[in-house]
């Protein structure tokens, strides 16, 4: 309860900052985006998690206020970096399933987007697996009224939840993010192996965008690439790092 209170000051008092993490195109190793994730310096309890403290801002409603926050901030500062001169440079924010029932619309996104000078189609939501197999008409709309205005819908942690795949066919996605559970064992596990052949072979089929997230070494990279997965994110081609620090790295590599 007390945590609580705390998160609901945390944003006024600019204890919430965000981390970026860099998506890269495994051909060339550039980056493609930046996903945007959310950290908490308590004043006393140090770093908290977001494993933490997003499910608590789920559970009181307080994701709504934080999530547009971090949405008006990640936008405003991929704008700086889009004139910086990355002008071809996206976004990936998360979205959990309570903000979207909790109100936030096609219509917030719109305005954020406008405010920040930011065009929709450099913006991709990463949306967690257990929110598709959701299943409601109404979540669905929701969906694809962000869609409609050009904004990208990726499938967060995907092949944790259950094993329907029907909403691949019901939802409007256009990328898939394959869960770093199935990249660890790359390429000795012959599970892990199959399994991420068979995520690549339905995603090309499917013409969906594919990630592999937490790529760690040089070999789990060269297994991805030669089967022809097109993005990579993992410690091994960029830890999340803040706003600043990615900014000189940008200006470096101009
Ligand atoms: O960055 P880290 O690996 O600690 O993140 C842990 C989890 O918190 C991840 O599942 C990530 O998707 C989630 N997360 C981080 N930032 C945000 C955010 O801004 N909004 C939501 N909904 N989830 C976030
Ligand atoms: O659930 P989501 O995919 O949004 O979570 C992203 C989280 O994964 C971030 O908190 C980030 O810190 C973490 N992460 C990113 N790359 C790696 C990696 O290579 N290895 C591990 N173990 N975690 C990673
Ligand atoms: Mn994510
Ligand atoms: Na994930």
């Amino acid at each position: 309860a007390e945590l609580e209170h705390e998160l609901r000051r945390a944003i006024d008092r600019q204890e919430l900052v965000l981390h970026y993490q860099p998506v890269v195109d495994a051909a060339t190793r550039r980056p493609v985006h930046y996903e945007a994730l959310a950290r908490w310096h308590h004043p006393t309890h140090g770093m908290v998690s977001p494993d933490r403290f997003i499910p608590l801002a789920e559970e009181t409603g307080l994701i709504e206020p934080l999530g547009r926050w971090v949405l008006e901030t990640a936008c405003r500062q991929l704008s700086a970096w889009q004139r910086m001169g990355w002008s071809h440079l996206g976004l990936a924010v998360n979205v959990s399933a309570r903000q979207l029932e909790l109100g936030f619309t096609a219509a917030d996104v719109e305005s954020i987007l406008a405010a920040s000078d930011v065009a929709a189609t450099s913006l991709v939501l990463e949306i967690t697996e257990g929110l598709m197999l959701d299943g409601r008409a109404e979540f669905c709309t929701r969906l694809q009224e962000l869609r409609d205005l050009g904004v990208r819908l990726a499938v967060d942690d995907f092949g944790t939840g259950y094993s329907s795949l029907g909403y691949l066919k019901r939802f409007p996605v256009d990328e898939l993010k394959i869960d770093r559970s199935f990249v660890q064992g790359l390429p000795d596990s012959s599970d892990d192996v199959s399994l991420v052949e068979a995520i690549i072979g339905m995603a090309r089929s499917l013409g969906l965008e594919l990630v592999a997230e937490g790529v760690e070494d040089e070999r789990q990279l060269a297994f991805l690439r030669q089967r022809g997965c097109g993005l990579l994110q993992g410690y091994l081609l960029g830890r999340p790092a803040s706003g600043e620090a990615v900014s000189e790295l940008l200006a470096c590599s101009l």
